[in-house]
């Protein structure tokens, strides 16, 4: 059935606006025409609107704002991010699945999408607000094979990427926090949490789970977060389509990963360097170990944040929350 559907939505991709032939879906399906109509018909009650036209056939006008496996495939053109999506209206938070995922040995690239999280986290178990149908929810399985303490990088590459997505969707531009923050107008407008399934040195999995806020007003957060949130609609002033903005997530990062795996993180860390708030400005860094005060330097090779503080000691920082 799902992969009837898939190879329907392909087609549609394929010939993008222009009127595919019952007979032509069903060829093309291995399915008899009546099959076809009845995929059709169960797109039309997911909220697709399709048109149909004697002897021409049918076509996509458009998509519902869902980020079901279907509407996120249709228009997708990556070959590793994605080709598997496991979509859930309500979870607790979807980096538990993809956990569960993990061990499962599920192919690289499978993605974990929900329309709500009940337990959404951040780090240190702090809780991600995931109201329904505002944003975007998300975890990413990636298999690198790179040595475990690079693993952060991958934090890193990830912010690039959604910086570049929100840009290509709403002509924003957010910067990046280090590491995982990305703000607009010194606003949260997405968080990224990235952990790792690993045996003795072997990294069996990268877990990296997305929160981008996308269509919330203000008066959707709760007020302990109405001071330090924002969403893309928020600050864009319209309402933006969250499987579009997935689909451009996934292209760009499906693009970096390549060429992080080709050429290492000096390539991204350039890209993020220029994406960055933080750097040559006087910060606070709370560690678990206490709290640190002075210039951010930049990043080194490994994407460990360098501070100078105030008797000119280099401290490298591998975790924290920063406050400019
Ligand atoms: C993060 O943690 O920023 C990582 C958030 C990752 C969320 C994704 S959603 C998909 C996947 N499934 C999950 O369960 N999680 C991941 P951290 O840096 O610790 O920031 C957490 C803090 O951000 C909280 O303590 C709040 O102050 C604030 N916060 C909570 N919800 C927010 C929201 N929707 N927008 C902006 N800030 C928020």
């Amino acid at each position: 059935q799902s992969t009837l559907r898939k190879k329907l939505l392909d087609a549609f991709t394929e010939h993008e606006g222009e009127y595919l032939s019952g007979q032509y879906l069903a060829d093309l399906i291995g399915c008899s025409r009546t099959a076809v109509w009845k995929h059709i018909e169960d797109l039309r009650h997911e909220g697709f609107e399709l048109e149909a036209i004697r002897r021409k056939g049918y076509r996509i006008v458009k998509a519902p704002d869902l980020v079901t496996a279907n509407e996120i495939r249709l228009g997708l053109k990556t070959s590793i991010i994605g080709q598997e999506i496991h979509y859930h209206e309500t979870v607790d938070s979807t980096q538990k699945i993809a956990h569960r995922l993990g061990f499962e040995n599920v192919p690289e690239g499978t993605v974990v999408v929900a329309d709500e999280q009940v337990g959404g986290r951040g780090r240190m178990n702090r809780p991600w607000h995931s109201a329904k149908g505002t944003g975007v929810w998300m975890s990413i399985i990636l298999r690198p094979s790179i040595p475990l303490p690079k693993a952060p990088q991958l934090t890193l590459l990830t912010a690039v990427a959604v910086v570049q997505a929100i840009g290509d969707c709403t002509e924003l531009e957010p910067h990046i926090k280090w590491p995982n923050d990305i703000l607009i107008n010194g606003k949260k407008v997405t968080g990224i949490l990235t952990e790792l399934q690993a045996e003795a040195d072997q990294i069996h999995s990268v877990i990296i789970g997305i929160g981008i806020n996308v269509n919330q007003q203000k008066s959707d957060y709760p007020p302990e977060l109405q001071s330090i949130a924002t969403s893309l609609a928020i600050e864009k002033g319209e309402f933006v389509n969250r499987a579009e903005l997935i689909q451009a997530v996934f292209t760009r990062l499906e693009k970096l990963y390549a060429l992080y795996l080709e050429k290492g993180f000096l390539p991204i860390k350039l890209l993020w360097e220029s994406y960055a708030i933080s750097i040559g400005k006087k910060i606070t860094a709370r560690t678990l170990s206490g709290n640190l005060t002075g210039k951010a330097l930049g990043i080194t090779d490994d994407g460990v944040l360098m501070l100078e503080d105030d008797q000119g000691t280099i401290h490298q920082i591998y975790s924290a929350d920063i406050e400019i």
